[in-house]
């Protein structure tokens, strides 16, 4: 091929170049959306004495709502002293949760259905002074 001809293609080329690295920087952000979209987790803090569920706080039995379908509540102990994540309700029964030390975090995963769950905290006493909670499932 001769010079003529190959300075010819140079802009076409060069668009391409720009149009590729659009393509990919596109695709790059749409996987992350994609991905945290997805995985429906849900941020369970517990605190003395209340349960924070996706920066809503439950405490002394108020409630919340949320959709149904599956969804992983990631319970992080933020409170100084032992507390658990119990929750029952339609298809739910996880009312023998694992216990958190301060700092410490589980992850439960559970398919919500219309309804009502009760969530709680299941060390002695923690319930009466506020760490139990309902969410409305609709
Ligand atoms: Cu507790």
């Amino acid at each position: 091929m001769d010079a003529a001809w190959r300075r010819s293609w140079r802009p076409l080329l060069a668009a391409w170049a720009v149009l590729a690295a659009v393509a990919l920087v596109a695709a790059a952000c749409g996987g992350g959306g994609s991905a945290g979209a997805g995985g429906n987790t849900v941020q369970v803090s517990l605190q003395e004495y209340k349960i924070v569920v996706g920066g809503t706080t439950l405490t002394k039995g108020n409630s919340m709502q949320m959709k149904p379908g599956q969804v992983t509540f990631k319970v992080t102990n933020d409170g100084s002293m032992q507390h658990d994540f119990a929750i029952q309700g339609p298809g739910v029964d996880e009312t023998n949760p694992q216990a958190l030390q301060p700092r410490q975090s589980t992850s439960v995963t559970v398919t919500l259905q219309k309804g009502t769950y009760q969530v709680w905290c299941t060390q002695p006493g923690h319930k009466d002074l506020g760490m139990y909670g309902q969410i409305d499932v609709q």
